[in-house]
């Protein structure tokens, strides 16, 4: 059913998707309606994309958000498996957004690789901390990123790096299935339902997780300030969406379809059983310790 690779055009023209196996995975959707690809192990040369991305100079900065107690709790861990695991083959600079800079390790780094530190203000409510982060990386974009990356990938900090996460999720929209509902109907989707939010839709194409997304420098750009945008007119109208910012980003995804999607490999729940379906893993949540940590 998939008749077009829309892919992504480097500098010399040809197509980096040209070489995507999309007929290698019989048992899972490897291609959207509109004609992105959705990753899945087994449908591409790792090193193709290593090679083509290099000879690009491409180069990606992470964006990833460590405030009060989720510091100590997660980032070092998380930092430590991105550096065995994150674009190994790419130049990459970390963004740790945090409250406490003081506390952020130190880390030893790979060559072409760097880490910054970007001070951020502690929203007492926890739903604040997870929607502002789409101004906060909407700024850094504008004030550094743009000049140093052309692609930005922003990721929740409680998971760690367990498989490769390379080149190939690279491309100018990005999203991610979310482990959860990837097999389930459209009906199960938790999608904001109450129209007096922005978030609001009664259909779309997915249900993408906010942990993980990223795309070209300018079209994150575009997804945190239009997300900013949305979360700020529903606190005007004193509604919150269902999932916060995840909500608001399902909508902007449902109206400006990714370039690319992500198969649950790329960020994948250990409590879901086994499945057939899933043959690495390349991201996992960590254990969540709502006990300790989500004391309001
Ligand atoms: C979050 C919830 C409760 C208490 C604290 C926090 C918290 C989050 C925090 O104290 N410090 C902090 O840095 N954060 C950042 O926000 C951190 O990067 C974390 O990974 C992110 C999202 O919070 P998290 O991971 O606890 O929420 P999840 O795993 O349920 O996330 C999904 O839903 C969220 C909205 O409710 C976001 O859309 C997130 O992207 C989704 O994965
Ligand atoms: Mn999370």
């Amino acid at each position: 059913r998939c008749h077009l690779i829309p892919g992504e055009k480097l500098k010399l023209g040809i197509s980096i998707d040209a070489s995507l196996d999309l007929w290698s995975r019989g048992d899972v959707q490897t291609c959207t309606d509109w004609g992105a690809p959705v990753i899945w192990d087994g449908m591409f040369d790792p090193d193709h994309y290593d090679q083509e991305h290099r000879r690009n100079h491409s180069s990606v900065s992470l964006t990833v958000f460590a405030v009060g107690r989720y510091l100590d709790a997660y980032l070092e861990a998380f930092l430590l498996s991105a550096e065995r695991h994150f674009m190994v083959a790419l130049p990459v600079t970390y963004y740790v957004f945090t409250d406490v800079p003081q506390r952020v390790p130190n880390i030893q780094l790979g060559p072409g690789r760097s880490l910054k530190v970007v001070r951020v203000q502690r929203h007492s409510r926890w739903q604040d901390i997870s929607m502002m982060r789409m101004r906060a990386i909407a700024d850094a974009i504008e004030s550094q990123i743009r000049r140093y990356s052309r692609y930005v990938f922003c990721f929740d900090v409680d998971q760690v790096f367990v498989g490769r996460f390379g080149s190939e999720a690279l491309g100018d929209s990005v999203a991610l299935l979310h482990a959860y509902y990837y097999h389930r109907p459209q009906s199960l989707y938790t999608y904001d339902r109450n129209p007096r939010s922005r978030a609001y839709m009664e259909t779309g194409d997915f249900y993408y997780h906010a942990a993980v997304f990223g795309g070209s420098w300018q079209t994150v750009k575009n997804i945190t300030e239009t997300c900013y945008q949305t979360i700020m007119e529903d606190k005007e109208n004193q509604v919150e969406a269902l999932w916060h910012d995840e909500s608001h980003l399902n909508k902007y995804l449902w109206l400006h379809k990714p370039s690319r999607v992500l198969s649950p490999e790329y960020c994948w729940s250990s409590d879901i059983g086994y499945r057939s379906d899933m043959h690495v893993t390349r991201l996992l949540w960590a254990k969540k310790r709502y006990d300790t940590l989500r004391i309001t």
